[in-house]
């Protein structure tokens, strides 16, 4: 299973969600056994993702930062005042700024199918832009959305930082990619991040890291599944691993078994073999030409690439 997609939240009379049961059922009866990366956040998943983005080996989020940091001269030049910037995802407390300073931006329409994460991101944002007309809009962006009526005759920007895109496997990818590219509508553009590919040893270096991080962020799939599915999986049985996928141009995460398991999830059994793994995650790298040709099968033509100085991540700017 590589369904990465977000879909509103279905609770049975349990109060479990359908959903994620699905998904986990799905993925541990494959021969190479996987759950989709959207999984890993819950309050948990995503505190232990922020750390993450401090610790010394992950690298994407300060690079990406320093991109948007350095570049606010050039956005501004080539996308221009007045855009409604529409965000995929509700948006970091730290990025959105730098890109809303840069441009001086019409409206700003953070986008999120979480209406909570959502509502605290647009009262961040309204503090610090006082003066700018903030529509949250709470919705699935993989399905047709329809934007605020307050922003149909402004340009759009779409904003898709974070190298998210790189978490979907190419067909997903294109799908959203075209999706973006019909929500926004004709003379928008898009400012998309995407990570590079670069050496073995650094890329599973930041998946990997010395604290055990990213371990833990792995890890606590497990007891997600055990809390909330009734599960009884033995969390010690399994060990993070990071593994660079040269001909896919990914590192993946997967939690490897140390010996053979059984447990049972709502009910139905399992087994896992000793050096079986559970994958649960992709994160695909990009060069020029291979972001250039992902974005031209999304309907996105490119226009301009940013990479940090050290050349590790990139920005670019689509238009439709
Ligand atoms: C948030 C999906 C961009 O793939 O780098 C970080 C998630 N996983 N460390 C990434 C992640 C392990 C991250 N994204």
């Amino acid at each position: 299973t590589e369904a990465e997609g977000i879909r509103l939240v279905d609770l049975d009379e349990d109060g479990v969600d359908r959903a994620f049961r699905a998904d986990v059922i799905a993925g541990l009866s494959e021969e190479q056994k996987a759950i989709p990366a959207r999984w890993f956040y819950d309050e948990r998943g995503s505190q232990l993702f922020e750390d993450i983005t401090q610790v010394e080996e992950y690298y994407p989020t300060r690079a990406e930062t320093e991109i948007l940091r350095e570049q606010g001269q050039d956005f501004a030049k080539l996308i221009g005042p007045s855009r409604a910037v529409v965000e995929f995802g509700s948006g970091s407390s730290v990025k959105t700024p730098l890109l809303l300073s840069a441009i001086e931006p019409g409206a700003y329409v953070p986008l999120d199918i979480s209406g909570e994460f959502l509502r605290a991101a647009a009262a961040d944002l309204a503090q610090k832009f006082p003066e700018l007309p903030v529509h949250p809009v709470e919705a699935d962006f993989t399905k047709p959305v329809q934007l605020p009526n307050q922003v149909a005759d402004m340009p759009k920007l779409g904003f898709f930082p974070g190298s998210t895109i790189g978490n979907m496997v190419p067909r997903t990818a294109v799908d959203l990619l075209r999706n973006m590219r019909e929500i926004l509508g004709d003379g928008a553009s898009l400012l998309i991040g995407m990570d590079l590919i670069k050496g073995r040893k650094m890329l599973e270096a930041a998946y990997d890291d010395a604290e055990g991080v990213t371990a833990a962020f792995n890890l606590n799939l497990l007891t997600r599944i055990n809390r909330e599915l009734g599960a009884n999986i033995p969390e010690d049985a399994f060990r993070h691993e990071a593994r660079w996928n040269d001909m896919f141009a990914r590192i993946e995460m997967h939690l490897v078994a140390e010996r053979d398991v059984n447990f049972t999830i709502s009910g139905r059994d399992f087994s896992i073999r000793d050096g079986e793994s559970i994958h649960t995650e992709n994160s695909h790298k990009f060069g020029k030409r291979s972001a250039n040709t992902l974005l031209l099968a999304g309907h996105w033509t490119p226009l301009e690439r940013w990479t940090d100085s050290q050349e590790r991540f990139s920005i670019l700017l689509a238009e439709a």
